[in-house]
């Protein structure tokens, strides 16, 4: 079997996509998730006019020669943008060679570890009143894992918090918006969520909380500590993880569970937080993490260490990303949670996928490959849209972490 033409396909249902469509001598062709949020056109360029021309005539079969000749051949390794153009490539190939086996993709992984995939939803409020409705009807669909994030008093936006009810869209305008930020603020009023959440909803709901890399370790500390008493599932991303050994720092004042890594692109970003235990769980995507080839070998390195998966799941991952998530979630033994953001009707239209939830679960389907396909024509009618992730600064202007 050869590889006889491979194309990008970029469209923008709502918020912007892009996939890579690789097809064979004898039909069989495979699709991957090569979106980067706010960069898509650069993953785009990297694939149509770098990675995808050394495609044309090799055995798709051989994925593990073709991730290595795109990792090592680029010389220049690892980065988002390289990385996700390696992941799009390497997700095709997988179901490509699954739908060659007549296969659901986690068969080719081991087979299933469990029945079904625990996932959390995102619950969001201007206030705390509106958190609580939001976490109410979260647990009303089914949901037994909830993310909240809410308002701050004085802050006119912050992170995960959508001032129109809406499903929260981050990339939203044409060029950087800026919001004001105040660690202090924060810090002081989101302890006063959970212990509003915990007297409403009891001990056995899990809660999550996504800090969005905006606390210095010793902040991170500070917020871990006042959240022990409520007891969270895991605080994501407490600071940025460039340096490893700051959650160290954490890890020395709180008991409170780390999860961080969905930034991450390779395992060189996360082998010292999983060999020291910092962290509780890796939130590393197919994605942006070098594919299912990579993924898996994160989870596996992982597995030896305590240390469970927790996989990005917003909408600017597209459901190929997620049927592909859900075919590793169901087949590694240290499963931790999946993050489980659903896309909007025009994204499940474009992306026909076998995946379905029930009852706070996924489950990935039975359809040989990773089960999501595209409509090309459908996608061709929603053309690109240039959006930005927002920056932030803090009250007196300085640059920091959105
Ligand atoms: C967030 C994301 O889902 C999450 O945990 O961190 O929404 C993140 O902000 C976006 O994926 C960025 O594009
Ligand atoms: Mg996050």
């Amino acid at each position: 079997m050869k590889i006889v033409s491979t194309r990008t396909i970029v469209t923008c249902p709502g918020r912007n996509f892009v996939t890579v469509k690789l097809e064979t001598d004898e039909g069989v062709w495979g699709i991957g998730d090569a979106t980067l949020n706010g960069r898509e056109l650069a993953v785009a360029t990297m694939l149509d006019e770098h990675v995808l021309p050394c495609l044309i005539g090799r055995d798709p079969g051989n994925i593990e020669d073709i991730w290595q000749y795109l990792y090592r051949g680029v010389y220049w390794r690892r980065g988002a943008v390289n990385m996700t153009a390696i992941a799009a490539v390497d997700t095709a190939l997988w179901d490509i060679k699954a739908k060659c086996a007549g296969m659901p993709l986690y068969q080719l992984l081991g087979g299933k570890s469990r029945e079904r995939v625990l996932v959390y939803g995102h619950a969001n409020g201007r206030d705390i009143s509106e958190t609580v409705e939001e976490v109410a009807r979260y647990q009303d669909m089914g949901y037994q894992a909830i993310r909240a994030q809410t308002g701050v008093p004085g802050l006119e936006s912050t992170y995960g918090v959508s001032n129109s009810r809406t499903s929260y869209e981050p990339a939203d305008a044409g060029l950087p918006s800026e919001h004001v930020w105040s660690s202090e603020r924060y810090l002081n009023h989101v302890p006063r969520l959970f212990e509003r959440l915990r007297s409403e909803f009891g001990d056995e709901l899990h809660l999550l909380h996504d800090v969005h890399h905006r606390l210095s370790p010793i902040e991170a500390g500070r917020l871990g500590k006042a959240l022990e008493p409520f007891h969270l599932f895991w605080l994501e991303d407490a600071v940025a993880a460039e340096n490893q050994a700051a959650f160290r720092l954490i890890r020395e004042h709180t008991t409170t569970p780390l999860a961080v890594g969905e930034v991450f692109n390779s395992i060189w970003d996360c082998k010292e937080l999983i060999e020291q235990q910092l962290v509780d769980y890796i939130r590393a995507s197919v994605v942006h993490a070098g594919g299912i080839s990579h993924l898996k070998r994160i989870f596996d390195f992982a597995s030896l260490y305590h240390v469970r998966s927790g996989s990005h799941g917003a909408t600017d991952l597209s459901p190929v990303c997620m049927g592909a998530a859900l075919h590793l979630d169901i087949a590694i033994p240290n499963f931790g949670i999946q993050e489980y953001m659903p896309h909007n009707e025009q994204t499940d239209d474009v992306f026909p996928h076998a995946y379905s939830f029930v009852n706070g679960h996924l489950f990935p389907g039975e359809t040989a490959g990773h089960g999501v396909d595209i409509d090309e024509k459908l996608a061709a009618k929603f053309p690109y849209k240039r959006a930005y992730l927002p920056i932030s600064r803090l009250t007196d202007g300085t640059l920091c972490n959105w």
